[in-house]
C-alpha cells in the first residue's frame, strides 16, 4: 500500500529541523525553523502531486482534486511543537496523510472526492499560550480578539502574521466550505495501545482542555527578618492551590490537571516571593466533570487567597470542548484495522487535536499509532516502523472507503 520507507526518511528528515540538544524538537509558530519545516513539507507534497498554497493564516494545504464535484475531505494535522517536544507529535500526521496520496497517485487511484492534507499553523499553543489557530481559521472560529494574543516578548499574534507576511486582515478567508469529513492520524502519547499490545487504535472521543492562567500576589519581604505569621508568601499559597488541583483531579478517573509553567518573583534566594504566576491545563472527555474540577479548583483558590491575605487574578487561556468522533468513520476505521489483521482497539484521546476545532462543522475520525512507554512531549517520543505503516494503511483504506461513502 504505502511507502514505509519514504514515510520514515521524510520524519527523519523533518525531525532535524529545530532539533535540541537534547535530541529533541522546537518548532514554534510564526519562526523561522517553522518557516523551513514548512517549506520541507511543501516539496513532499508537490512530490505527492498535490497542488501546494498557504491559507491567510499559514496553514500549508496541498489540494487533490477529485474526479465528482463533491464536499472535500480534510487530512492532517500539525508540524509545531511544545518546546523539547519529540518527532513524531503532528508530524506524523501530516507525513502519513501526505504519503497516502503520493501512494494512490503512484497507483492511479482517482478518487471522487477531493482532498485537502493541512498541515495546521501552532496547534500546540506554545508561543502564544493559545492553541489551535490553524483550525480555529478553518473553522472558521477564530476571531479578532484571539489575534490580539501575546508571546512573551510581547508580540501578538497579528504582529507575527504580519512579519511571517500574511495579511492579518484577510484570516476570515482561511475558512473552508463544503467539508465532507476530517482524518487525522496522530501518536496516542499515552498507554492504552502498548497495555493492550496494538499497533494501532480507534479514537472515540477528545478530551477538551481548559487553560488558565493564575496570579497571586502577595508582599516580597526580607527572608530573615520577617517572622513566618506575618508573611504574604505568595509561593507557599501557590504551593498549596497546585497540591490541592491534584488531589480534586484524582478523585475523577478521566480527569487531569496540570501545572506546566511557574514564575516567582522576585525569585531572590533571601526574599519572600511577592507574586507567583502559573498555568493549570484542566481537561476531561466529560465537560461536565471538567467543569467541576475546575470549579473546585477555583473555590480553593479564592479560599485559600483569603486567608493568606494574597490578592488573585485567574485569566482565561483557551476553552475546547470535548468532542466526539463521528461514529461511520468510528466503523468505517475499524472494519480497515480488521481488514489488515490487527486488533480493534477503541479508545478516547486525552490530548488534545486540532479536530476540536471541527465539533459543530463536519464529522471527525482519529488513528492512533502506539507511543513507546507512552510518552509524548519529550525527545524520547517513539513510534516503531511497523506501528506506523499500519496505521498508513488504515487511513489508505479508511479514505478509499468514505470515498464511496
Ligand atoms: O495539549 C495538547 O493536548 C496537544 O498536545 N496540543
Ligand atoms: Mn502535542
Ligand atoms: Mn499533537
Amino acid at each position: 500500500m504505502i511507502n514505509i520507507h519514504r514515510l520514515t526518511s521524510h520524519l527523519h528528515d523533518l525531525s532535524t529541523i529545530g532539533k535540541t540538544k537534547e535530541g529533541g524538537v522546537n518548532r514554534f509558530s510564526y519562526t523561522n525553523e517553522e518557516r523551513l519545516a514548512s517549506e520541507q513539507v511543501k516539496q513532499y507534497m508537490v512530490a505527492a502531486g498535490l497542488t501546494v498554497e498557504y491559507d491567510a493564516v499559514g496553514n500549508l494545504i496541498g489540494s487533490l482534486e477529485g474526479e465528482d464535484d463533491l464536499p472535500v475531505v480534510l487530512l492532517g494535522s500539525h508540524i509545531d511543537t511544545v518546546p523539547n517536544g519529540g518527532k513524531y507529535d503532528g508530524s506524523l500526521g501530516v507525513l502519513t496523510a501526505i504519503e497516502v496520496i503520493h501512494s494512490l497517485n503512484e497507483k492511479d487511484i482517482r478518487l471522487k472526492h477531493p482532498l485537502k492534507v493541512i498541515a495546521f499553523k501552532d496547534e500546540e499553543g506554545t508561543r502564544f499560550g493559545f492553541g489551535m489557530i490553524g483550525s480555529r481559521a478553518v473553522a472558521g472560529t477564530l476571531t479578532n480578539d484571539d489575534l490580539k494574543r501575546v508571546d512573551q516578548q510581547g508580540i501578538s499574534i497579528e504582529q507575527a502574521m504580519e512579519q511571517y507576511g500574511f495579511d492579518r486582515d484577510q484570516f476570515q478567508s482561511a475558512k473552508i466550505e463544503n467539508v465532507k469529513c476530517y482524518l487525522e492520524v496522530h501518536i496516542e502519547q499515552g498507554k492504552v495501545l502498548e497495555n493492550h499490545d496494538a499497533s494501532v487504535g480507534n479514537v472515540t472521543g477528545i478530551a477538551g482542555p481548559v487553560w488558565f492562567q493564575f496570579t497571586l500576589t502577595g508582599l516580597s519581604e526580607h527572608a530573615g527578618a520577617t517572622p513566618m505569621n506575618q508573611r504574604q508568601d505568595a509561593l507557599v499559597g501557590a504551593s498549596l492551590i497546585i497540591a490541592e488541583a491534584e488531589k480534586i483531579a484524582k478523585e475523577f478517573p478521566t480527569a487531569v490537571a496540570t501545572v506546566g509553567k511557574l514564575s516567582v518573583k522576585p525569585n531572590g534566594v533571601n526574599v519572600i516571593p511577592g507574586e507567583v504566576t502559573w498555568t493549570m491545563d484542566i481537561r476531561d472527555i466529560d465537560k461536565d466533570t471538567r467543569d467541576e474540577v475546575e470549579q473546585r479548583i477555583r473555590q480553593f483558590a479564592d479560599k485559600i487567597a483569603i486567608e493568606r491575605r494574597l490578592d488573585l487574578k485567574v485569566s482565561e487561556l483557551q476553552r475546547v470542548e470535548p468532542v466526539r468522533c463521528d461514529e461511520n468513520i468510528q466503523e468505517v476505521i475499524c472494519d480497515s484495522i480488521k481488514e489488515i489483521g490487527e486488533p480493534v482497539v477503541s479508545l478516547p484521546s486525552g490530548a488534545g487535536h486540532d479536530g476540536m476545532q471541527f465539533k459543530d462543522r463536519f464529522p471527525i475520525g482519529m488513528i492512533f499509532v502506539r507511543s513507546k512507554d507512552g510518552i509524548s512531549h519529550n525527545p524520547k517520543e517513539f513510534s516503531s516502523e511497523q506501528d506506523i505503516e499500519k496505521a498508513a494503511n488504515v487511513l489508505y483504506r479508511s479514505i478509499l472507503k468514505l470515498d464511496v461513502k
